[in-house]
């Protein structure tokens, strides 16, 4: 049973989709919390911050890329409870940015069919959320 008293924690990710129709996905580097695994990018939503605009901020930051509110199209929701805290995290899909992805903040990025993003193991909180993406694209 979860502990209702963990504080939840509001993160923002994103499924990159390239012309290829491939997704992105960023191996998260040693020293931090999941190390090794497979995350769609993206971060925590600072206190006053709107969802998207933390999206935007975090892409910049980690990936180098530019990305307007309006390429930031529908999401679904994952929720995990971690040990320490409950994750709430909204996935956003984006086919449009400007600049050139690059490994700022990663231990490694790759562009994945779909149908191959099972391969890769992933946070509890992203797993759950790649049949939906199958289904989607
Ligand atoms: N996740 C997660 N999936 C996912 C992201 C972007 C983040 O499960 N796609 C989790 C991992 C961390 C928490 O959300 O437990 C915050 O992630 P992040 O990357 O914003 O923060 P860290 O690991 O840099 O943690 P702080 O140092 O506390 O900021």
């Amino acid at each position: 049973m979860t502990d209702p008293a963990l504080p939840t924690v509001l993160v923002v990710a994103c499924a990159l989709v390239d012309i290829d129709g491939r997704v992105l996905i960023a191996q998260r580097p040693q020293g931090k919390a999941l190390a090794g695994l497979w995350e769609f990018p993206g971060g925590k939503v600072e206190p006053g911050e709107r969802p998207e605009a933390a999206l935007i901020r975090e892409l910049d930051e980690e990936l180098g890329i530019q990305v307007t509110e309006a390429c930031l199209a529908p999401f679904v929701f994952a929720s995990h409870a971690y040990d320490s805290f409950h994750l709430l995290m909204p996935l956003y899909l984006c086919r449009r940015w400007s600049g050139v992805v690059t490994q700022r903040e990663h231990a490694a990025l790759a562009w994945v069919k779909p149908s191959k993003l099972a391969d890769y193991p992933m946070p509890p909180a992203d797993a759950p959320l790649v049949a939906w993406l199958r289904d989607l694209l």
